[in-house]
This record gives C-alpha cells, structure tokens and sequence, in this order.
C-alpha cells in the first residue's frame, strides 16, 4: 500500500476531531520539546496545565493537521502546499526545520494512541513527513534560510 494511504487509513478519528487531536499533538510536544513552546510567541506564557483548554493551541494544533491532510490527501502532489508554507515558517515565523522532525514523532505517537495508528501506519507517516520535510528544506535554500 502506497504510504499515503497506509496513513489516511487511519484519518477518520483525526479528522472528527482537529482541535482535540491538534492540542494533544501541541501541549505534547511543548511538554517534550519545551524550545519549541517560544517559537511562538502567542504561546509562551501558558503552562502546561492550561493548554488543553487553550483555544489558541487548539487552533493552530487543527491548522497543522489539517496541513497534514491535504498533504496525504495530494499523494505526493504538494508542491503548491508546501510553497506558501515554507514562505511563511522561513520568513515569518523562522521555523527551523528540525522542528518539523520532532513534531512528525509526535504525530506518530499521538496518532497511535487516538487513531490506532499501526506499525506500517507509523513507517507510512514517518515515510510522508521525510519526503515533505525534504520538500519544505529544498523550499527554505531556495528562500535563502538556513533553518
Ligand atoms: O504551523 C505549521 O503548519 C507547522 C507544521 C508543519 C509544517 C508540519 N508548524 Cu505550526 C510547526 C510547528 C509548530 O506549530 C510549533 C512548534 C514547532 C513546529
């Protein structure tokens, strides 16, 4: 089965649920990753014992995801995705891209407790993630960060 599919195949219990699902994946990995709590600055003052409450982490936790979907649902076909992402997360935000790594763990892990996400479903997604973290990279020389 194609990677895409091995993970859309476990999509629907993300897909009924973004804003939960998205704070899980956030509040995890500030709680993990705690630097990667002050790259966003409309973050950085919640503790951990709030965000699962926090609309704002809410929020941008469904937006990552949702990310996430269109990229599996394009198979491959996302350059048109990953082009304004990577503008912003370069020039706007200054994302590196080694967040983006730490994050594609923490999707494996999220997705395995609330989605049943399985083995070949983790390899499928950690497939996905290198390819459009690849993509995103080859995006920010282009742009000239080094992220
Ligand atoms: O927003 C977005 O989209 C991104 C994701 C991807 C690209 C995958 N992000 Cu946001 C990321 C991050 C965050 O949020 C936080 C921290 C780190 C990273």
């Amino acid at each position: 089965m194609a990677d895409f599919d091995a993970v859309l195949k476990f999509w629907g219990p993300v897909e009924a649920d973004y804003d939960n699902i998205g704070n899980m994946v956030l509040t995890r990995l500030f709680a993990e990753h705690p630097d990667t709590q002050k790259l966003f600055p409309k973050f950085a003052g919640i503790g951990q014992g709030d965000m699962a409450g926090n609309a704002a982490i809410s929020a941008h936790g469904a937006t990552v995801l949702k990310k996430l979907g269109e990229v599996l649902k394009a198979k491959g076909n996302h350059a048109s995705i990953v082009k304004p992402l990577a503008n912003s997360h370069a020039t706007k935000h200054k994302i590196a891209i080694n967040n983006f790594k730490l994050i594609t763990e923490i999707i494996v892990k999220v997705m395995q407790e609330k989605a049943g996400l399985d083995a070949a479903g983790q390899t499928a997604l950690r497939n996905v993630m290198g390819v459009f973290i690849a993509d995103m990279d080859a995006n920010y020389k282009e742009l000239g960060f080094s992220g």
